[in-house]
């Protein structure tokens, strides 16, 4: 690896004025859960194997559907995203994959952003492919939807582009295929519910025929947005129907942001398991039906539940436990970097808890019908302060013991406004 853009000298000296503190802290918290049992190192070595990847479009300020405010030195291409992914990967030591996005990151080398990629320390996760919006000189609109549109060229479109991104993360070193589609309507009797469908379904199975051996496909349902009175793959049912009738290699992914307001979502994961339909996640947070505020802004007990499930779900596979987690947010009034450096923090630490969790204790309690007990299992596990472990992690992986500060002491975002070119006005979204 050469030129990674934050300086080691940089991380070592911002670490250096940390290190006292942090050992004080560390020994501190090594002692506390002694006591009950836990060895500090076994729970800092399940961090250090822990990671989520980081979309390439969160790279930039996305906005809203209303506006977009962007700021000097955000990325404009491909390239300059995976610069700043580096950062992330660099100073928090838990991003070592970025997911792409089609048609938006498209470049005419693949072998070649692949190996670029593995240059700033990184490699590609899921690819995304995009049949929610048109794009200069495409045949057929999506405004009817796309593999569920009733056009029959349209859905066609809509399987080649599909079929097109899993030839993409085959050179990208990809083995996950992440399917969103907006279909959906705005007016009762717009469409047939029920055949709308059956055309997303034999479409769908097309795209899944054409997956390698090896893949998955991730299905990633949404309540609601852009159609507002139905989405064909608007919730967990729709999609588990859909990835048992497509077969083994689809999944469910949940957007934690994706769903009615106040849904168990812990119960959903817990669900998703236990018919071997758990493909991944897209962390974020929401407060009302928004789906891009950064993870563990609002909710952060929901995160460490949902953790909490995933343990579970990996002391007991069933079918296998292999999901996939990834950020998704979008950020429109904070440097995307610091989004997601704070993000990746936040969701590092809710696994931390959620390993803490006396598993003994909780099961015994659940069987023995002690809800105070078993409540308090989780209680305890939640209210302790991993910051410390997460650090130490970081710290022994060759990141930043404070990885805010460490960024802005690089100063990379103002270096990068005196490089890159300007991001135009317009429109918000994605
Ligand atoms: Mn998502």
């Amino acid at each position: 690896m050469t030129d990674l853009p934050i300086s080691a000298e940089l991380i070592a000296e911002s670490n250096a004025r940390e290190l006292a503190a942090l050992e004080d802290d560390y020994a501190s918290l090594g002692r506390k859960l002694e006591r009950t049992g836990i060895d500090i190192e076994a729970i800092k070595s399940r961090i250090a194997s822990f990671s989520v990847a980081v979309p390439s479009w969160g790279a930039g300020r996305g906005g809203t559907r209303f506006a977009k405010f962007p700021i000097p030195g955000e990325p404009t291409s491909i390239h300059e995203k995976l610069e700043d992914c580096a950062v992330i990967q660099q100073l928090s030591r838990v991003t070592p994959r970025v997911s792409p996005h089609f048609p938006w990151d498209k470049v005419s080398d693949y072998r070649g952003l692949r190996e670029e990629a593995a240059s700033l320390g990184l490699s590609f996760d899921a690819v995304n492919s995009n049949t929610f919006q048109d794009q200069a000189n495409q045949a057929h609109s999506y405004a009817t939807g796309s593999l569920s549109s009733t056009i029959e060229a349209t859905r066609m479109q809509a399987i080649e582009h599909n079929i097109e991104c899993i030839e993409i993360g085959r050179q990208l070193g990809s083995k996950e295929l992440t399917v969103w589609v907006g279909d959906g309507t705005n007016f009762p009797g717009q469409q047939d519910l029920a055949r709308s469908l059956d055309r997303y379904l034999e479409a769908a199975a097309e795209v899944y025929t054409a997956l390698p051996e090896d893949w998955r496909m991730l299905l990633e349902h949404k309540m609601f947005e852009p159609a507002f009175y139905s989405t064909v793959i608007s919730d967990w049912g729709s999609s588990i129907l859909a990835a048992q009738e497509l077969g083994p290699k689809a999944k469910c992914l949940v957007d934690l942001g994706h769903h009615a307001p106040n849904v168990n979502i812990e119960q959903i994961v817990a669900r998703l398991h236990r018919f071997g339909k758990l493909g991944g996640f897209h962390f974020n947070d929401s407060k009302y039906g928004d789906d891009d505020l950064d993870s563990g802004s609002i909710n952060p007990h929901q995160l460490f539940l949902v953790f909490n499930e995933l343990i579970e779900a990996e002391l007991n596979p069933r079918e296998g436990f292999n999901p996939s987690y990834m950020i998704d947010q979008s950020h429109n009034v904070t440097d995307p970097i610091e989004s997601m450096l704070s993000s990746a923090e936040a969701i590092t630490q809710c696994f931390a808890k959620a390993l803490l969790v006396d598993r003994e204790a909780l099961h015994f309690a659940q069987e023995a019908n002690d809800t105070m007990m078993a409540f308090q299992a989780l209680r305890r596990a939640y209210n302790t302060d991993v910051a410390p472990i997460v650090s130490q992690a970081r710290l022994e992986a060759g990141g930043a013991v404070d990885v805010l500060r460490t960024y802005r002491e690089s100063r990379y975002r103002s270096r990068k406004s005196q490089e890159r070119k300007a991001v135009g006005l317009g429109a918000g979204i994605v």
